[in-house]
């Protein structure tokens, strides 16, 4: 029994001994979030960077941007229309979704909708047997992209709008059409626009978003206010320097033109997470016209880094011509564009560069040095400092052997656990370059002044919600940007 006891006593002051050696094995905890916090289809959402809009009806063969609803389905005829091949300058350009417009507010339908006559079945095209949508869709599926679908609220053809019970019954059964007939739909786009001709009609949103999502497991919905995402305020593809994902929903209205300043920056108190797309298109209208052209490319760069680079998606929009086709011209731009990011982002300056922090969450091997900013995870691994009440913090990177010249810094955050950059500052050898407000997913600083040559780079952070979270950083070099005499 004695010997029992001195066993038992022996084993418990062993387990004892060693048990803080095993706690020491555990990893440290991730820190709480600060929420709100995005849904996973929004993660995924963000992380596409930029999506494609085709606009594409009617209007194409009339030369016009909104159609009366009194065109003749005869005129649609697109002769060779072929989807694979708009969805192919997609996949050039490195762009994983796009949306078609499937109803424009001229009403015609480019499915073979069963709720009405104005559609591709009174059109020449395939002896009006087509259905581009499904054409579209089929493209996009066998190639590795996913699809969106607009569908106009505001239908100046149909007879029933400004009837708000038929027509919303119209509009709620052409998106069950929609989204129970093609498989999945990842992004769903209501436009705000609405006739002037019929103040009565009131939209059933809140009907229209739970019937959306009841058929859609994983789809964003797009509109001024979200649910899933928001408008940014304007179509010409510039976000807020000052850009939250967080908004409060309750101040939101569809077609207020008095919130384009909140949707533009978001809200830091905001208890929605909604973040902002970039409506704009390659070339100055919606739709194709043949006496139009692409933007230039120096225009192109400047709206994704005043989109893409503000911590929003940018949505450029690449109507097909009346061939069904996308002109030369656009995808030789979209071309030279897609060349100039990889040309751009491709070189991170930062990797050959040796990094130090104000401090490093549970110590040195933990795994939130900053050295977590470099690897090719930019949500899931990041620099997290000590919380330490309300010290600075700041990471920097220096150069190990000679000078650095760059003229574009990349910061983004963990965006997983909640957007928190309030303030930040931009350092080099000491002295200020650069300073904002919020980063989120992603921050570009194209530099002002120029390539900076430098040592050492040093990124304050001077407000937060909460500890910042720095998933990744960039020190880039851009060839295309010349800001003198701008
Ligand atoms: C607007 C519409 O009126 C334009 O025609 C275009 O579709 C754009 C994306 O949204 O509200």
């Amino acid at each position: 029994m004695t010997n029992l006891y001195h066993l038992l006593a022996v084993s418990l002051i062993l387990i004892s001994s060693f048990a803080p050696t095993i706690q020491n094995h555990f990893a440290t905890t991730p820190p709480l979030p600060v929420l709100p916090l995005p849904s996973y289809s929004q993660l995924k959402w963000q992380q596409r960077e930029i999506i494609f809009f085709h606009h594409f009806g009617v209007n194409t063969f009339t030369d016009s941007e909104w159609g009366t609803g009194k065109e003749n389905p005869k005129i649609f005829n697109p002769k060779g229309l072929n989807t694979a091949q708009w969805i192919d300058v997609a996949v050039q350009t490195g762009v994983s979704l796009s949306i078609l417009t499937a109803k424009h507010h001229d009403g015609f339908c480019l499915w073979p909708s069963k709720y009405t006559d104005h559609s591709v079945v009174g059109s020449p095209w395939e002896n009006g047997n087509g259905d581009v949508v499904q054409e579209f869709t089929n493209a996009a599926k066998s190639r590795g992209v996913d699809i969106g679908l607009y569908l106009s609220p505001w239908d100046r053809h149909d007879r029933r709008y400004g009837d708000s019970l038929a027509y919303n019954e119209y509009y709620m059964a052409q998106l069950q059409e929609l989204l129970n007939k093609y498989g999945s739909v990842n992004e769903i786009w209501f436009d705000g626009a609405k006739g002037s001709n019929a103040p009565n009609m009131s939209y059933l949103f809140n009907d229209w978003f739970q019937m959306v999502a009841e058929l859609q497991g994983t789809i964003n919905i797009f509109s001024d206010a979200g649910p899933g995402v928001r408008w940014v305020g304007n179509e010409n593809g510039f976000a807020g320097t000052t850009c939250w994902s967080t908004i409060n929903r309750t101040s939101l209205s569809i077609g207020n033109g008095s919130i384009v300043n909140y949707l533009n920056t978001g809200d830091p108190r905001g208890t929605d997470w909604l973040p902002a797309e970039c409506d704009v298109s390659v070339r100055p209208g919606w739709f194709w016209h043949k006496s139009e052209s692409p933007k230039k490319l120096s225009d192109l760069l400047e709206i994704y880094y005043n989109s893409v680079g503000r911590n929003c998606v940018l949505l450029l929009n690449v109507p097909p011509n009346t061939t069904g086709l996308i002109s030369a011209n656009d995808i030789q731009r979209l071309k030279e564009f897609k060349s100039a990011i990889d040309t751009i982002f491709s070189k991170n300056l930062a990797e050959s560069c040796s990094l130090t922090a104000s401090s490093i969450r549970g110590g040195k091997n933990s795994g939130f040095g900053p050295e977590a900013m470099l690897d090719k995870d930019h949500l899931w691994t990041y620099w997290a400092p000590k919380d330490n009440g309300n010290e600075e913090h700041w990471i920097e990177i220096t150069a190990t052997n000679g000078e650095l010249r760059f003229n574009v810094v990349r910061i983004q955050e963990a965006i997983g656990l909640g957007q928190r950059i309030k303030k930040h500052e931009i350092y080099v050898d000491g002295k200020r370059i650069a300073k904002g407000t919020t980063v989120g997913y992603k921050k570009l600083h194209r530099l002002e002044n120029g390539v900076i040559k430098g040592r050492s780079v040093r990124i304050r952070v001077l407000g937060s919600r909460g500890i910042p979270l720095i998933s990744s950083f960039g020190l880039h070099f851009d060839p295309f940007w010349h800001p003198i005499g701008r």
